[in-house]
């Protein structure tokens, strides 16, 4: 496919909205095609199915039923949304994606990853993240940075977000296209660590071209 598809990932208040939001601006100053967008959502469906996934008033659902619903909405998300825009040759950057499902619904709730990794598979017919930054961040100091209101998987208890948090590094330990940047520099430090590791990606994909 022509372009190239980024995804930002990392635990409660990483950071990945503000980073996402920085990084596109900066790729757009570089004269990249730049589609910026969020999971879940992207789409009328994705942002339906997020506002019932995160709604406090959804209560405890199954492991499965909650796979099932993240994936609803990247399945239509990459058909409708990212797909297009690859095919476009747009860098595309993606605020959490498949490492999200592989540390909440694997690490934090105890789903093997064998069976994520299948059904993600389905979902999106076989696409996969060219590269992925994990934003790193103490579990505390992130809740802290969310403040006080709290979503439904927010509100987990601090071990769910300590298994969360391992299972990304654990990830970026395993493979190579995921790359980790701590975040407790402040906004601009981090911004400017992560454009410069994002251009490196990108001049060595061009290259391979
Ligand atoms: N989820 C899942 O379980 N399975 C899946 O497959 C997928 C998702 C795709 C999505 O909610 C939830 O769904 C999420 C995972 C789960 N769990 N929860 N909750 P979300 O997208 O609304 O939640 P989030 O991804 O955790 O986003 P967030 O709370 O908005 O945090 P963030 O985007 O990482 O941070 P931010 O909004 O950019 O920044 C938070 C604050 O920190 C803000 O005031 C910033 O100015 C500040 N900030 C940002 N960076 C820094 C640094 N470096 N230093 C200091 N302060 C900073």
């Amino acid at each position: 496919m022509a372009g190239f598809f980024l995804t930002l990932e990392g635990p409660e208040g990483a950071g990945k909205t503000t980073h996402t939001r920085l990084l596109a601006r900066v790729l757009q100053q570089e004269g990249y095609q730049v589609v910026a967008t969020r999971e879940p959502g992207g789409t009328r469906l994705g942002e339906a199915v997020r506002t019932l996934l995160l709604a406090q008033d959804t209560g405890a659902i199954s492991p499965m039923a909650e796979t099932l619903l993240y994936l609803a909405a990247r399945a239509e998300h990459v058909a409708r949304v990212i797909r297009p825009a690859l095919e476009t040759g747009a860098v595309v950057i993606c605020d959490r994606f498949l490492h999200s499902t592989l540390a909440y619904q694997g690490y934090g709730r105890g789903l093997p990853l064998g069976v994520l990794l299948e059904l993600n598979r389905a979902a999106t017919a076989g696409l996969e993240p060219d590269h992925t930054f994990v934003l790193d961040v103490d579990v505390a100091e992130g809740l802290q940075r969310v403040g006080r209101t709290r979503d439904r998987l927010e509100a987990e208890d601090i071990s769910f977000h300590q298994r969360v948090r391992q299972g990304f590094l654990e990830l970026a330990a395993r493979e190579q296209r995921v790359t980790v940047v701590p975040t407790g520099g402040g906004i601009e430090a981090t911004a400017g660590l992560l454009a410069g590791k994002v251009k490196e990606v990108l001049r060595a994909h061009a290259g391979r071209k």
